[in-house]
């Protein structure tokens, strides 16, 4: 056996955790990812896990857009218990999906305790309206009708499968938000189902993955050759570990790759080792075998996804793009835009694999507004205690909500680097909001 100095192991070790999948969204608490991918972007919904929940405290739908995979713009909130004139609850928004079909967007939507709601946008941005005024579906002796999941075959037919404990389905009539039929029970469960199914057809074979065991829960998965079964369990594609607790599986192939989306506490933990609903989505890229059969990924942070094609700064990019910003918020303008706040002393954002070309920036503009003086903005690159490359002061603009360009100049930097921007101020908590920034070029 060879035997490696310290130094070998330091490096290895470096590269281990430096490269370690994290979850991809820090703001917020986020969970049940339902991907969608439409004109070359992915569309990630997810549900929504309240800063303070410490049971499920789910209040409204989050959606988030990446082209790389591995920064995530975030668009906010879509649609909520609100979004349903007929929802009595207050808590309850729980996994939803949304598919496109005919140019229009319908995300189906569990309330817990009052069935499932559909509704339709002409943009999968949004807004989102009810276009049928009550539950699509909703079985009243119990408390089953969570988790949706649609896919429209190819012959046009939709089915939309559901259900913790039993697994339901229903064919969809074209229109989407009516069906056709019975609700028709499964007779068996695919082996380990608990909830959160995810049905979809890849050459020719369906599948329906879901959150399988419990607790913890792994991600499971079920193939047949019809949309309605029978399912014949196939094992997992995430085996259960204690590392977390719940999953949800949400499964695309993008730009030539297969992924798959689930849930963990890896954003809580860094906090607490105590249990609460405070969950975050995670991606790993996923392989399956020539016979369809899915290879086993390895627990989410134990994953790393490359970068899909390098990031371009020069133009403008929303501050609430990024590939990692803990501690930081995010809130809606009145305009329904979407701006960077809560940013204390010392936090940073970090944007993944810039490429800032053969002749680099020369200068970067944040849209930004402040009460104080004394904050400022180190823009570094490949690490938040990495090399200097710009400082851009943020004077008061009068009001938090006032923005302002502040600019600076950036040294050469050249190829694809990380980009940090390091926020400081003389105060602690809330030094100053940014809404986008701007790179030029040499
Ligand atoms: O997020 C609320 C519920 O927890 C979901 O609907 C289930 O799939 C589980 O993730």
């Amino acid at each position: 056996m060879k035997i490696y100095n310290i130094s070998f192991w330091i490096l290895f070790l470096g590269v281990i955790v430096a490269n370690a999948q994290k979850p991809i969204i820090q703001t917020k608490y986020t969970a049940d990812p339902a991907p969608m991918v439409h004109n070359d972007t992915v569309f990630l919904y997810t549900t929504h896990d309240e800063d303070d929940a410490e049971g499920f405290k789910m209040l409204d739908w989050l959606l988030y857009t990446s082209t790389d995979l591995l920064n995530w713009t975030d668009h906010g909130s879509v649609a909520s218990l609100k979004s349903f004139d007929w929802c009595i609850r207050d808590n309850g928004a729980w996994a939803q999906q949304c598919v496109e079909r005919n140019g229009k967007f319908y995300m189906y939507c569990p309330i817990h305790g009052q069935g499932i709601g559909v509704l339709v946008a002409d943009s999968p941005y949004g807004p989102f309206s009810d276009p049928i005024k009550k539950p699509l579906v909703w079985q009243k002796e119990h408390w089953n009708d969570i988790d949706p999941t649609v896919f429209i075959d190819d012959d046009g037919q939709a089915y939309m499968y559901w259900g913790n404990p039993d697994v339901y389905y229903v064919k969809l009539n074209e229109d989407m938000v009516s069906y056709s039929g019975g609700i028709v029970k499964l007779q068996e469960n695919p082996q380990h189902y608990q909830e959160g199914p995810w049905f979809y057809k890849r050459n020719g074979f369906y599948y329906l993955a879901f959150a399988s065991t419990c607790c913890p829960e792994g991600i499971g998965y079920a193939m047949s050759d019809k949309p309605t079964g029978p399912w014949e369990t196939k094992g997992h594609i995430m085996k259960p570990t204690h590392k977390s607790r719940g999953n949800h599986p949400g499964i695309i192939d993008y730009k030539g790759r297969s992924y798959v989306f689930g849930l963990n506490y890896d954003i809580l933990r860094m906090e607490t080792d105590e249990h609460k609903e405070r969950r975050s989505t995670s991606v790993a890229e996923m392989f399956y075998n020539p016979d369809g059969t899915i290879k086993e990924v390895p627990y989410w942070s134990e994953n790393n996804v490359e970068q899909l094609g390098p990031f371009n700064p020069y133009r403008r990019v929303e501050s609430e793009t990024m590939a990692w910003g803990y501690g930081l918020k995010t809130e809606k303008m009145l305009n329904g835009g979407i701006y960077l706040t809560d940013i204390d002393n010392n936090e940073y954002l970090c944007v993944r694999g810039v490429d800032f070309g053969e002749k680099g920036p020369s200068s970067i503009s944040f849209s930004s507004a402040s009460e104080n003086s004394g904050g400022y903005i180190e823009v570094r690159i490949n690490d938040p205690e990495g090399p200097i490359v710009g400082e851009v002061e943020i004077k008061p603009t009068g009001a938090n909500d006032r923005f302002e360009m502040m600019s600076g100049k950036l040294k050469s930097i050249k190829g694809i680097n990380d980009l940090y921007f390091c926020f400081k101020s003389n105060k602690e908590k809330k030094i100053f909001n940014i809404d986008y920034w701007i790179m030029t070029e040499l």
